[in-house]
């Protein structure tokens, strides 16, 4: 089970491993420089926190099933000085997309329509002070997870931005839920209605392990490390360079999806007479409550968790027969509601454009995404004496088969994403699929160690170049992102050093 409270860590191979420390210790002292060059004083501490892939479950987090992410090594940093006699948070980017912001302190407006990187700092603190006003803060921001690839930047800056809000305020013992549930709330005051998948990852991580993590009834991580195969097997993050803009796309993607994920879990509650459901934003009950209730029921503990969520499919297939969608007054004749009703609960509040809701496909996918979770997770638990050959094949099954899903039933792959997964399967990859929320960002891909170089080349040849004939090899090396499982977010206290030899701020990375 994972520690509780987001650690102080005192040395950067708590955080990160033996051979990236050195580029690492060089970034975050090139962070401190920078501080210092901004606003001429030294930072009090830097906080971190990752982005994630997730290996399988894909748009499940909310309905409330269960997930397989990882955290990944590239991070959002937020250098910070508490400033007592200020009541401005002063906010600068080390990337000069991102313009200088600054704002008062009791301010806490945030203008959901409008898509500005300081909206996401800006929520975190609004929820980490909870209508109280912070300390004045000069912070510093440094990013390496590419925006907008599926890689999670946006819960990772939340993640970040709370907890240095936090630790300015003068706390010292973060709950790790805590936080992740203050960063999915400000993720929502950005307006995305974002499931929780993202920031359990980001605060939870794991050197070396993936995270299985369940949402219903409560937050539950759990770490499910990798048996060791022969070959060695890795997980590649292959980035499209197409720009998945969940912000922008949401009322006919992201925020569609979880209208129709939830209008298919009330026609389903009706349907089967399960009674009042929990509500979850308003919205109503989950397909996961459907599912909890349907069993309970039912009573039926001797079937096993796999076999009950294809009964569920079964069940879907019943109360929703048209493949082609429901009208907005079909929807609202089966929940027994007028299409007024129906506009002003479920399209309003997270503004929704749609002709018809894929309730049959949209709920499918969930439950079978849910089933495949829990293969994927059974096979990593897998120990000794099994075939790993036998195994790793499985494994890219699963992966595959939620590819397949995400495209037919979601429909939230795109061309790019098909094709460097059809590259992918063909140079090696086991298994292949998009990761995140999809509509371009990254792919994962399942292979053995000793093909890697093989991959990397045919997806250089027959996509990068191909498409995008101008890119650099600097851009090129990014289309890659590093992939081993990598630690949660982590506070970082800067203090002087004195090596004997030198002395000055900054982190050393072999300090003890
Ligand atoms: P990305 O790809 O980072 O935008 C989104 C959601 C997740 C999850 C996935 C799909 C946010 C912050 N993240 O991830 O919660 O639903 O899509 O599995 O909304």
């Amino acid at each position: 089970m994972a520690e509780d409270t987001v650690p102080f860590v005192s040395s950067l191979a708590d955080i990160y491993s033996h051979d990236i420390l050195k580029a690492q210790e060089y970034r975050w002292n090139s962070v401190i420089q920078k501080f210092v060059e901004l606003y001429s004083k030294e930072p009090d501490f830097l906080v971190r926190s990752p982005g994630r892939v997730n290996l399988i479950g894909e748009h499940i987090d909310y309905s409330d099933f269960g997930v397989l992410p990882m955290a990944i090594i590239p991070d959002i940093l937020i250098a910070f000085k508490v400033e007592k006699s200020s009541d401005q948070i002063q906010l600068h980017n080390t990337n000069p997309r991102f313009k200088h912001c600054q704002w008062d302190v009791l301010s806490h407006d945030i203008d959901a329509d409008k898509l500005e990187w300081s909206n996401y700092i800006k929520a975190g603190f609004v929820k980490a002070m909870n209508g109280g006003s912070s300390v004045g803060m000069k912070c510093l921001v440094d990013g390496s997870i590419p925006t907008g690839a599926g890689l999670s930047s946006s819960a990772a800056v939340i993640c970040s931005s709370a907890l240095s809000c936090l630790i300015a305020n003068g706390e010292r013992k973060i709950d790790k839920r805590r936080l992740v549930d203050m960063a999915i709330v400000a993720e929502k005051l950005v307006g995305v209605n974002t499931g929780g998948m993202d920031q359990s990852a980001s605060v939870f991580g794991d050197i070396g392990s993936a995270l299985y993590i369940e949402f219903y009834p409560s937050l539950k991580v759990q770490t499910v490390t990798f048996p060791a195969t022969q070959p060695e097997m890795v997980f590649v993050i292959a980035n499209t360079l197409v720009n998945a803009d969940k912000h922008d796309t949401a009322p006919t993607n992201y925020n569609l999806r979880v209208v129709e994920t939830t209008l298919a879990a009330q026609i389903l509650g009706c349907s089967l007479k399960l009674g009042t459901l929990h509500s979850r934003n308003g919205f109503g009950g989950t397909l996961r409550e459907i599912f909890d209730r349907f069993f309970y029921n039912n009573d039926e503990p001797h079937i096993e968790e796999i076999r009950k969520l294809e009964i569920m499919c079964e069940k879907v297939k019943e109360i929703f027969p048209q493949t082609d969608g429901y009208t907005h007054e079909e929807a609202a004749r089966m929940l027994r509601v007028s299409k007024e009703e129906l506009i002003e609960k479920y399209m309003t509040k997270f503004p929704i454009r749609a002709e018809s809701f894929q309730l049959r496909n949209r709920a499918l996918h969930v439950f079978s995404e849910a089933r495949r979770v829990l293969q994927f997770k059974a096979l990593l638990l897998t120990r000794p004496n099994e075939n790993k050959h036998e195994l790793v094949k499985q494994l890219g099954k699963v992966m595959n088969e939620s590819q397949d899903s995400c495209r037919n039933l979601y429909n939230c792959s795109c061309p790019e994403i098909d094709e460097i997964i059809s590259i992918a399967r063909k140079n090696g990859a086991v298994g292949s699929r998009l990761t995140g929320a999809g509509w371009g960002g990254c792919t994962v891909s399942l292979l053995p160690k000793n093909r890697l170089e093989e991959f990397t080349a045919s997806l250089v040849e027959g996509y990068y170049r191909k498409r995008f004939p101008g890119l650099t090899n600097e851009q090129l090396k990014d289309a890659f992102v590093p992939t081993q499982p990598g630690k949660g977010s982590a506070v970082f206290q800067v203090c002087k050093y004195d090596s004997g030899k030198s002395s000055g701020t900054g982190i050393f990375y072999n300090m003890q």
